[in-house]
């Protein structure tokens, strides 16, 4: 990979697998390559209208249920106006990208988790086309130690409640994503923080030197 050009790289994997302090090391990375912080992104939100989507997909609605049909699509559209005001922009002005997820948690949540693969992939290649990371690091951790990971943060969000079952079928759709992807590099974020930095920094050397 050349690193001239500017780059989104984004940080994948299931609650709990350590996202946080990923973009904290793989920020500081990129800010010692290029001597620039990368724009850094979440999702879903990341801009003012994508933030209130995103507080619509987080809640609980108990008297009108969020259908999977419509969590997708709110989903997309969160992603479609960061695409557009915030990664595109970005990127044309050649400032580096990093994302906290992208269209992959699509993919493993909606698509695996949710059984909705036919949806999600045709409502991605209608919104995204073939905008794609240039990297991705999918921190791959068991559900039920994420999970665990996550409890001791505090309550528990809506897609967070999803029984066990879902977050495995997430995760197998992850791994055989990343598989059939050379652009996906798995990381097992099962490991101590010392262990999984070190694993980043070296698949970062690879990919971005
Ligand atoms: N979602 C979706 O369904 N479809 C989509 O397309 C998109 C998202 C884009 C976003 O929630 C939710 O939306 C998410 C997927 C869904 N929901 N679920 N479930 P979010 O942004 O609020 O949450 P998140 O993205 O899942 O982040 P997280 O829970 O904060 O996970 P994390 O960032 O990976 O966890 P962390 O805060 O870095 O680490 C958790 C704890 O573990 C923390 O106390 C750490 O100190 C500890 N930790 C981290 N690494 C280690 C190691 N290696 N050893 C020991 N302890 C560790």
């Amino acid at each position: 990979m050349n690193n001239t050009k500017a780059k989104f790289i984004v940080i994948e994997g299931l609650e709990g697998a350590g996202k946080s302090s990923a973009v904290a090391l793989v920020n500081a990375y990129i800010t010692r390559l290029t001597g620039e912080s990368p724009v850094c992104t979440r999702e879903p939100g990341g801009t003012p209208l994508a933030e209130k989507m995103r507080d619509l997909v987080k809640q609980a609605h108990p008297d009108d249920p969020l259908c999977d049909t419509a969590e997708c699509l709110l989903l997309y559209a969160a992603r479609a106006q960061l695409i557009a005001n915030v990664i595109q922009p970005a990127l044309s002005q050649g400032k580096w990208v990093l994302g906290d997820r992208h269209n992959l948690s699509s993919l493993a949540y909606q698509g695996g988790g949710r059984g909705l693969m036919p949806l999600v992939n045709a409502i991605s290649e209608v919104t995204l086309g073939d905008f794609r990371p240039d990297l991705t690091l999918y921190l791959d951790i068991d559900p039920e130690l994420g999970l665990a990971r996550a409890a001791k943060r505090g309550e528990l969000d809506r897609i967070e409640q999803q029984a066990l079952a879902f977050f495995q079928r997430a995760r197998q759709t992850y791994l055989s994503l990343a598989h059939a992807d050379p652009s996906i590099i798995v990381i097992d974020a099962s490991q101590d923080l010392a262990a999984v930095h070190r694993d980043i920094t070296s698949a970062l050397e690879q990919h971005l030197c």
